[in-house]
């Protein structure tokens, strides 16, 4: 029961990032590519209030945890993120809470990822309830790299020889480069197609025309 809350605000969410999917670009594309979404494990919630020094009740997670409910959104381009944070900080009656950008300034280690926590109001028989949701925003080759990064942090503890690391790293600025160049990569084909586009029309008004 204590989770019910958290699930019902992953719901909730989840319903507007597919509104926002379908209507972001109307129905020429669309910035999302796929949504993952959990709750936390007890056994991951236990450990972060341990690393906070404090017990694993569900009271202190309640104060203290602000990710038991999390979605991660993958999109194709960086710009697709930045767009979707925009879409979602409007939207009046979420409140956002705190927002770390890793995409501008990525972690020591390499990750990119938008985090958001946003707070979800929650309509239920009983009245409102608040619960708040981790929102993490980020392309396919971001989340490429922190899969693999999580599998070998996990994979050595947190203590993968340095030479592992320093081509993390140096993954992680091929991941950022192919971002960019896939984004221009799409500007350039939407603008081949839309000039084809106009020359067909032209070729319809000039044979019209003879
Ligand atoms: P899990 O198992 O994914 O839930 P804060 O209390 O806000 O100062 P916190 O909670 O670490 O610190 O917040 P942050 O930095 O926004 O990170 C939250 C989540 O982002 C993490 O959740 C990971 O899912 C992901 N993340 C952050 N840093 C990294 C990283 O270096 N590599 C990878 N692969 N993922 C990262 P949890 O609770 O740590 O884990």
């Amino acid at each position: 029961d204590l989770i019910v809350p958290y699930q019902d605000a992953l719901n909730l969410l989840k319903a507007r990032l597919d509104v926002l999917n379908h209507s972001m670009y109307g129905n020429k594309s669309h910035p999302i590519h796929n949504i993952q979404f959990r709750i936390k494990q007890k056994a991951s919630i236990e450990e972060k209030l341990k690393r906070m020094d404090l017990q694993g009740s569900f009271m202190n997670a309640k104060e203290h945890l602000q990710d038991i409910a999390g979605i991660r959104v993958i999109c194709y381009f960086e710009k697709d993120v930045e767009l979707l944070a925009e879409q979602l900080r409007k939207q009046s009656d979420l409140i956002l809470v705190k927002e770390k950008d890793y995409i501008t300034n990525p972690k020591p280690n390499g990750y990119r990822s938008f985090h958001m926590i946003i707070e979800v109001p929650i309509y239920t028989s009983t009245g409102k309830q608040i619960a708040p949701v981790e929102i993490q925003i980020r392309t396919i080759a971001m989340d490429f790299w922190a899969s693999l990064e999580h599998k070998i942090y996990y994979k050595f503890e947190g203590n993968a020889p340095e030479y592992i690391s320093r081509d993390l790293r140096e993954c992680a600025g091929i991941v950022g480069q192919l971002d960019a160049k896939m984004l221009s990569l799409n500007e350039a084909i939407l603008e081949a197609k839309e000039k084809q586009e106009h020359e067909r029309e032209e070729k319809i008004r000039e044979d019209e025309h003879h």
